[in-house]
């Protein structure tokens, strides 16, 4: 109780993850410009009341000098974010290497790197011994800032190695740990070679959560298969200490979108963009350019449509909104110059003096201009060949009620189990089949897509990244008591 009022305090939340909700600039040697980056999970915590949250990470800086560090400590202090340093060399082995060129594309199935296997080899161990040297920073950090009663959670396949490091310094620390991209199939995580000490190191957490219940199943069977362990339906037990392993499916700030329809400025950009493309259908597509979320499949199985029904040449538009990241891998390059390459060629093919079939940008569009776009469209395609959960198909549903367009979505995106009834499901990989989906969704008769629409907004808006928050986090609390219950028997 606080000593004046006696009102309860807050218990307090420490979010621990890789990035920082920060953008930070170096105004000079002990001055920095910070501007808050409004994510899912920023304004999902924002939500959640009953705790005071503050967050751990790396601010995405290299900061080598300690004056530096220190005001930019000071000035996070008023963000309520505490920094992790990372010097570049760890940066690039454990976030560009280990993290993203290892980690990132296995639990997408896109496998481990297999050019120059020697070099892979040889640099992997260098890479995960980066990793958990990064993650002990991560839990120093953590650490030193701890106070009894705070509840931990680790987020993301960057901080894996966090929950054993946190245990190991504190074994009555509250500690759970979620994942935000998919848990493959444990026969694709055997290949990885540091596979079981990644398992064990997550198993020191009291609970772990995935977007979906198959998430968590092969998280399970990996444990079972892979280091032998018993799992149970409430998680995997190891010498009778239980890891709680559930689904959580994180939602989206839906009131914030649907709020945003009214400002003026985004009626007014509505309006703009009705004139802009009227006689036309609309149909869109929000990524990161990653070759996870199938931008070149989505935009072939676009020209296969436009190929065998000439009668839509001139009626409709496809709006790919490509937010470029990781510009400096060059499989990314790749990836950017390919999407260039197959756009300028369907629109050489199908466009007019007047007209082109599909406008490709390659930029972060701000959050009134994406609500705008999100509202004249008539068809989303988020074809993802895996995709944690996909928030934008989230985004899109929120934005949609006066207009009830539908959602072609990949099977293979955690948010086909939540929208599969409302959403045209697809398999990404079927191009043939992505094209008569989208003259399906074409075509749809109103009350279809008034149907399907409103069974979709009733989940958006009623499974919101609050709850998401809020359920991960008590059911946390309730694990610890459980597990001290245990002990007082
Ligand atoms: P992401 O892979 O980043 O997240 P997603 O869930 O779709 O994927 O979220 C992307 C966010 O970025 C959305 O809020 C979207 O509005 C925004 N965005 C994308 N393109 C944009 C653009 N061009 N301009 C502006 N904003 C843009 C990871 C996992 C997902 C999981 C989330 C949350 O890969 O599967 O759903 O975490 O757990």
């Amino acid at each position: 109780y606080e000593r004046n009022n006696a009102r309860p305090l807050k218990q307090r939340l420490l979010v621990v993850a890789n990035r920082l909700p920060v953008s930070a600039v170096r105004r000079g040697e002990d001055s920095w410009s910070l501007e808050i980056s409004a994510g899912g999970l920023v304004s999902a915590l924002l939500g959640v009341k009953e705790f005071e949250a503050k967050w751990i990470g790396w601010a995405g800086v290299n900061v080598p000098d300690e004056i530096g560090q220190n005001a930019l400590s000071k000035a996070l202090a008023e963000k309520r974010c505490i920094p992790v340093f990372l010097d570049e060399e760890i940066v690039h082995q454990y976030y560009n290497g280990y993290c993203n060129n290892i980690l990132w594309p296995l639990f997408h199935y896109l496998g481990l790197p297999q050019e120059d296997r020697l070099a892979t080899t040889r640099s992997f161990q260098s890479q995960f011994d980066a990793y958990k040297k990064a993650n002990q920073m991560f839990a120093d950090v953590v650490n030193e800032h701890y106070e009894e009663g705070d509840v931990v959670w680790c987020h993301d396949y960057h901080l894996m190695f966090l929950p054993k490091c946190l245990k190991e310094y504190n074994i009555k620390m509250k500690v759970g740990w979620f994942l935000h991209t998919p848990f493959p199939s444990s026969e694709i995580h055997r290949t990885l070679p540091s596979r079981s000490e990644l398992l064990r190191s997550v198993l020191a957490a009291d609970l772990v959560g995935f977007h979906t219940y198959d998430y968590a199943r092969h998280f399970v069977s990996a444990c079972t298969r892979i280091l032998g362990l018993e799992g149970t339906p409430e998680g995997v037990e190891d010498q009778g200490k239980l890891t709680r392993v559930a689904a959580f499916p994180i939602g989206i700030d839906s009131e914030r979108f649907i709020r945003a329809l009214e400002v003026p400025k985004v009626q007014d950009h509505i309006k703009e963009l009705k004139e802009r493309f009227s006689g036309r259908k609309v149909m869109l597509g929000v990524d990161r350019l990653d070759m996870i979320k199938g931008i070149p499949q989505k935009i072939l199985a676009f020209e296969k449509f436009l190929e065998e029904n000439p009668s839509w040449h001139d009626k409709v538009v496809l709006l790919q909104i490509a937010v470029p990241t990781r510009t400096d891998v060059p499989e990314y390059q790749k990836l950017t110059s390919q999407v260039h390459e197959i756009v300028g060629r369907i629109n050489g093919r199908f466009g007019t003096l007047t007209a082109v079939p599909i406008h490709h940008l390659d930029r972060s569009l701000d959050f009134h201009a994406l609500c705008a776009l999100y509202a004249v469209t008539d068809v989303a395609l988020v074809t993802s060949l895996r995709d944690g959960m996909n928030l934008v198909s989230y985004e899109f549903v929120a934005c949609q009620d006066s207009k009830k367009g539908v959602l072609i979505l990949s099977e293979f995106a955690g948010a086909a189990q939540s929208l599969g009834a409302g959403a045209i499901l697809v398999n990404p990989w079927n191009i043939t089949e992505v094209a008569s989906s989208i003259g399906y969704a074409l075509n749809m008769p109103p009350e279809e897509r008034e149907k399907r629409h409103h069974h979709n907004f009733m989940h958006v808006t009623t499974h919101t990244a609050q709850d998401w928050a809020e359920t991960f986090v008590s059911e946390l609390n309730d694990t610890i008591v459980e597990a001290q219950l245990r002990m007082r028997q």
